[in-house]
């Protein structure tokens, strides 16, 4: 999206920005953005445009100035915000990250020594399921709000000959949405594999333009190894399986995401690491998780909750983010993916998951 001249879109949202940014302010929202988007910060950047595509300060807080029940509230439409709007994304990333601060730097990518994990839970007692995610943008695509229908398109069928070439335990079928009926689709999604659709705080940060077209997702054949394409970020890589096995949940995971990135330049920053869509999500972009039930340390959700905080883990309800648990299912998962490597990210959700599973033992 070429940028538009500086004058016509600014003046266009400002009034409008002006008076949602008011309404933030004045509302009891305990998102990031509220917490650190100060009226001078706010005046400093209303102007501001990215050189490439022509990103607002409007198009990184629409979804937070809409969602007041957002947790972080801001995404970034490109790559070049994280630095024209480095005002406002370096303090939530700061907050977010536990001290990640604007002279960090994130470190070079390391899986670690895959021997130091292990099955979390072999006698099954607790942990009905294993995952471990990673995201990763494609060199020369911005993110979901300033994509064109064509890039949709044009990273779908790169993925979809990526796909081809995959081997060992890794070959599968890549489902475009576009082909995809609505039973399978409702049933995937049930059945934790596909994303969800429809989810309010992508749509209103306009990263759901052009939906369905170049989503989609591809699957081993025994579904143990997933590819979300152009959902929230360009590729979710995602391992999982039944049981607590982290160790080799883990290593399928770098499995396919070392096959992939044979074939696909990775955007990545040598501040931030490998860049996302949402703050959150940036660095090692790792998000190990159980579906884990606790069901003495569950009865008190704020001792379970502020136990994962100690451990810097996040817990989720069973369909994950904005969800609630259904039959006492917890989705428990690392908070921090920026400024440690993946090995350290993965042995911090395995230490708080074996502390929480002690803890409930003591019950
Ligand atoms: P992400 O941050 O990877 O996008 P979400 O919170 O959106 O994760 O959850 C995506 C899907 O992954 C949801 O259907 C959720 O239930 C599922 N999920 C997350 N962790 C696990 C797990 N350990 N086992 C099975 N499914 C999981
Ligand atoms: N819904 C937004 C995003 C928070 C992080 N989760 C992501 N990126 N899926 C919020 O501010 O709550």
């Amino acid at each position: 999206m070429a940028p538009q001249p500086k004058n016509c879109r600014i003046k266009c949202v400002s009034k409008i920005m002006d008076e949602s940014y008011n309404r933030l302010i004045q509302s009891d929202s305990k998102s990031l953005l509220k917490k650190y988007l100060s009226q001078d910060v706010y005046n400093a950047l209303k102007e501001e445009q990215t050189p490439t595509y022509g990103s607002t300060l409007m198009d990184c807080i629409q979804s937070g100035l809409m969602n007041l029940d957002s947790g972080v509230g801001i995404y970034a439409p490109d790559p070049e915000a994280y630095t024209v709007f480095s005002p406002i994304f370096d303090a939530i990333i700061e907050d977010y990250h536990l001290g990640f601060s604007p002279n960090h730097t994130h470190p070079p990518l390391d899986w670690g020594d895959l021997t130091a994990f292990q099955n979390l839970d072999p006698e099954n007692r607790y942990i009905i399921s294993t995952r471990v995610r990673c995201g990763r943008s494609i060199e020369g695509y911005p993110f979901n709000p300033c994509m064109t229908e064509v890039h949709y398109k044009e990273i779908e069928q790169k993925m979809t000959d990526v796909f081809r070439g995959l081997s060992s335990e890794l070959p599968g079928t890549y489902r475009p949405l576009t082909k995809m009926m609505r039973c399978e689709q409702e049933r995937l999604i049930e059945d934790h594999y596909l994303f969800k659709e429809g989810d309010r705080f992508l749509k209103a940060a306009k990263a759901c333009q052009f939906w369905p077209v170049g989503r989609g997702i591809f699957m081993n054949k025994d579904k143990t190894f997933l590819t979300w394409v152009n959902e929230e970020d360009h590729l979710r890589m995602i391992s999982m399986e039944p049981g607590g096995d982290l160790g080799n949940v883990y290593r399928r995971m770098i499995l396919g995401v070392t096959a992939i990135q044979e074939q696909v330049n990775f955007a990545r920053s040598d501040r931030f690491g490998f860049l996302t869509f949402c703050p959150t999500n940036l660095g090692t972009t790792i998000r190990a998780s159980v579906h884990i039930k606790l069901p003495k340390l569950s009865s008190d959700k704020d001792k379970m909750k502020s136990v994962a905080e100690e451990h810097h883990l996040q817990v989720r309800g069973t369909r994950g983010e904005h969800t609630e648990s259904e039959e006492g299912i917890y989705d428990i998962s690392n908070k921090r993916r920026l400024g440690l490597t993946e090995f350290e990210a993965l042995k911090e959700m395995q230490d708080g998951i074996l502390k929480l599973i002690t803890i409930e033992n003591s019950l």
